[in-house]
């Protein structure tokens, strides 16, 4: 029996020559970038994008260091530690091959509850021109409905009273600028790499929010000194499972203890606002533009929505993957027809792009049956999600007298969803940061039906509207009297 290799830089030259590695010297490269959030998502698109800068170009100061701020980041920490901040990327291509690269742009890592002062340090370091985010649609700390920054949040109240051992990212932040500002050392560019609307707008919007009561004399520094672009960042990234690991051992001998798979599409549109310089990312892909909100909406309405869509459906009729539901002729024609009739009139102009090769792409990579994108993953934490996926579509077209029954039916689904059980009697988690109040108005509406849309923070006063609550009660009581597969295959009737 073979034995497997593990992963770490001396072992790099042992691998098998199918394995792209590192073949630029990791003891050059020097650290200009601290990601906060190192997820799979930063590892498949951003860290990905820096390695081939350094694989290809030989430019080297674009290096990552990786901080984690939550007690669940200390599994990565352990095991990029172990791996010498190496890991795999295994790209699933659309005819089913696997491709293995070793990735070696995160050369350094910060495990912030243990060491919260290095971490500051380390953001306020001279060299430090970039600081991205990946810190989820909630970790904006946003009340969805008022758009308001949430003071009530209890760690955030926590940073506010020790601000010198913060726990959220808005503190470190705080103390991390005010460093730099004290110092009289250069502004440093804040990029996030979340999918939100603006998300550049958003994070200025949120740590201007508490800065204004945390560290009120950092605000013009601040303004003056840091820059926020906006940018569209998209690659499907699924949750690694221990097959992934097995695989990954059987065809290519690596032992990895948390590679990252992901699909063969990548994209990075991001506004070229960098206040104290970046990588040259332009030169492996990365699209720099003046104005990237086309762009967002397009990616956020269709691609994410549409995952919405497929995840809420296919949940409730008990599919797993995303490719399940994507291959279900009725779920496919009406995911199809929400695309076409309610999120593509609320684009606007997109220049040179294609809108019906996009999503025709779109449906295709849904159908990538090799990635195995869990439904489970998709709908976690769609209390932050859908109101940036799915409600800015429904109340375009709400004020715009516009089509929105298929947006209606998918909030009646999440509502369905939220009863914790398919249709095929399997139950499974609501993992959600509002779990407790979707589980409970999930389980009022069986009674009262409007409960659902009456979670303020996420619908705010859409239960006011008589026309969306029309369609909204009527799909509710089709899905909670019917398979959600036959619902569908009648509305696609109804509704052409
Ligand atoms: C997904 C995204 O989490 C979700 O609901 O829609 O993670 C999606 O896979 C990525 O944005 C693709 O770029």
């Amino acid at each position: 029996m073979k034995t497997s290799i593990p992963l770490n830089q001396e072992n790099l030259k042992k691998l098998p020559s199918q394995v792209n590695v590192p073949s630029y010297d990791r003891d050059k490269v020097t650290t200009s970038i601290v990601h906060i959030g190192v997820g799979n998502f930063h590892r498949s698109h951003q860290a990905y994008y820096t390695n081939k800068l350094m694989e290809e170009y030989g430019e080297l100061d674009g290096g990552i260091c990786g901080i984690g701020l939550l007690d669940y980041d200390r599994r990565i920490y352990n095991i990029l530690k172990d791996q010498d901040g190496l890991y795999t990327l295994m790209t699933k291509e659309l005819d089913g091959s696997l491709r293995a690269e070793v990735i070696g742009s995160i050369v350094e890592f910060i495990f912030a509850p243990e060491e919260s002062r290095a971490a500051i340090e380390k953001m306020a370091d001279p060299n430090i021109k970039i600081i991205s985010l990946t810190i989820t649609e909630g970790g904006y700390n946003l009340n969805e409905a008022t758009g308001k920054f949430d003071f009530s949040n209890p760690v955030i109240v926590e940073d506010m009273k020790n601000p010198m051992s913060p726990k959220t990212v808005f503190g470190y932040l705080a103390q991390a600028l005010k460093l730099r500002m004290k110092r009289g050392l250069k502004g440093v560019t804040i990029q996030s790499c979340d999918n939100i609307q603006g998300n550049g707008d958003v994070a200025k919007k949120s740590l201007l929010n508490y800065v204004e009561k945390a560290e009120p004399e950092l605000l013009p520094w601040i303004e003056e000194n840091v820059s926020f672009p906006n940018a569209m960042v998209d690659r499907i990234t699924p949750v690694t499972v221990a097959e992934d690991i097995e695989n990954l051992k059987d065809q290519f001998n690596i032992e990895d203890q948390w590679p990252v798979v992901c699909e063969p599409f990548i994209q990075w549109v991001v506004e070229d606002k960098f206040v104290n310089g970046r990588p040259s990312w332009e030169k492996v892909g990365v699209q720099y533009v003046v104005n990237v909100v086309p762009y967002e909406n397009m990616k956020l309405r269709l691609l994410n929505a549409g995952h919405s869509v497929l995840g809420m459906l296919g949940a409730v009729h008990g599919y797993n993957t995303i490719d399940e539901a994507a291959r279900d002729e009725d779920f496919k024609k009406f995911l199809r027809d929400f695309m076409d009739q309610e999120a593509t009139p609320t684009l606007g102009d997109l220049g040179g792009i294609d809108l019906e090769k996009y999503k025709d792409s779109l449906i295709a990579r849904f159908q990538n049956v090799y990635i195995k994108d869990l439904i489970a993953r998709i709908c976690l934490e769609s209390s932050a999600k859908i109101p940036i996926f799915l409600l800015p579509t429904i109340k375009y077209q709400l004020a715009n007298n516009g089509d929105f029954e298929h947006g209606a039916f998918v909030i009646a689904a999440w509502c369905r969803y939220n009863d914790g059980v398919d249709e095929q009697g399997d139950s499974y988690q609501i993992e959600d940061a509002m779990s407790n109040e979707l589980i409970r108005a999930a389980a009022l509406s069986h009674q009262d039906p409007i409960k659902f849309l009456e979670i303020e923070p996420i619908f705010g006063d859409l239960k006011d509207n008589k026309v969306f609550v029309e369609a909204y009660l009527k799909s509710l009581d089709m899905i909670r009297n019917d398979a959600i597969k036959s619902c569908v295959q009648t509305l696609n009737t109804q509704l052409n």
